[in-house]
C-alpha cells in the first residue's frame, strides 16, 4: 500500500540522523509511467551536449563542484549524470509533485511555508555510471536559517552497492559544512560511518542538505535512476539571496497547482 505520509517517528528520526529511509511510498503503476518517461528523457540528453542544467562527468572527476560545473566532462569521455529543471525538460515530474504523499511528507518535515525550489533527475547508465563524490548540497552552504532544507529521493529502480546506491554519514548535517576534500584525501570514498542506502523502485529517501553523501560507480548491468525534489522553507527562501521575488512566486503558484491536483 503506498503511503499517506510520514509519522511523527520517521520526522525524529530525519531530524536525529539527517536522511530517513521510507519503504514502499509510491504507487508502482506511477513509477512504472515516470521510468518509462525517463527511458525516453535519458536518451534523449545520452550524447552529450552543452545544455545549462544538463550534467556529463568523467572518470577523471576530483570532487563534486568539478562534476557540477563542467569542469568534470572535459576531462575525458562524457557520461551523463545529472539533469536539472525537469519542470522543462520531463513532464512526466508532474506526476510525482501531485503525489499526496510529497505534499503531505514535505509538510511533516517542513511546516506548511515551503518552496519547492527545484528537481533532478540523476542516472547512472549501466557499467559507465560514474561516482557522485561525497558532498553537502550546495544550497546547504548558503542557509542562513536553522530550518532543515531537504530533498525528497524518488527511487525508479531498484539500488544496491552494485549499481551505485547512495550512501550517507548519519548526522554530519549537524557539522556544518564539512571539509570534504581533507576527508577524501584521508579516507577515498570509505569515509567513516558511512552506511549503503539500499532501495527498490517506489522507496523514497529524504535527506537533509548538509547530511554527507555520495555514490559508487556503476559496475553492473542494471540501471539506476532517482528524481530528486528540492524543498526549503518559505524564511529560508526569502532570507537567502538565492531566488529573487519573481521566481519564488512563480514556484510557489506552481506547487500550490500541483497541491490542489494532489487533493482533488
Ligand atoms: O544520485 C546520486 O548518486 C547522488 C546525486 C546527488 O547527490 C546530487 O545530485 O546532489
Amino acid at each position: 500500500m503506498p503511503r499517506e505520509t510520514i509519522t511523527d517517528e520517521e520526522v525524529q528520526f530525519f531530524l536525529d540522523n539527517g536522511y530517513l529511509v521510507v519503504r514502499d511510498a509510491i504507487d508502482r503503476k506511477v513509477i512504472d509511467q515516470v521510468r518509462d518517461a525517463a527511458d525516453a528523457l535519458q536518451d534523449r540528453y545520452i550524447d552529450y551536449r552543452k545544455e545549462e542544467g544538463v550534467h556529463y562527468t568523467s572518470p577523471g572527476a576530483k570532487s563534486f563542484d568539478e562534476m557540477m560545473d563542467g569542469t568534470a566532462s572535459a576531462q575525458g569521455d562524457a557520461v551523463l549524470w545529472r539533469i536539472d529543471d525537469l519542470e522543462k525538460r520531463f513532464p512526466a515530474v508532474e506526476m510525482l509533485k501531485r503525489l499526496p504523499f510529497v505534499h503531505n511528507a514535505m509538510e511533516a518535515l517542513l511546516g506548511a511555508e515551503t518552496l519547492q525550489y527545484n528537481e533532478s533527475f540523476v542516472t547512472k547508465p549501466p557499467r559507465v555510471g560514474q561516482p557522485v563524490l561525497w558532498h553537502q548540497d550546495p544550497s546547504f552552504k548558503v542557509k542562513c536559517t536553522p530550518d532543515p532544507i531537504s530533498t525528497i529521493d524518488i527511487y525508479l529502480d531498484k539500488t544496491d552497492e552494485g549499481n551505485g546506491c547512495i550512501w550517507v554519514v548519519p548526522g554530519t548535517h549537524k557539522k556544518g559544512v564539512i571539509d570534504v576534500k581533507s576527508l577524501m584525501d584521508q579516507h577515498g570514498f570509505d569515509l567513516p560511518d558511512a552506511i549503503p542506502v539500499c532501495m527498490e523502485p517506489g522507496d523514497v529517501a529524504f535527506h537533509d542538505n548538509g547530511c554527507l553523501h555520495g555514490s559508487k560507480a556503476n559496475t553492473s548491468d542494471r540501471l539506476r535512476r532517482i528524481v530528486y525534489l528540492a524543498f526549503q522553507t518559505l524564511p529560508q527562501a526569502k532570507a537567502s539571496d538565492k531566488f529573487d521575488d519573481a521566481f519564488i512566486q512563480q514556484r510557489i503558484d506552481l506547487f500550490a497547482q500541483y497541491r490542489a491536483k494532489a487533493f482533488a
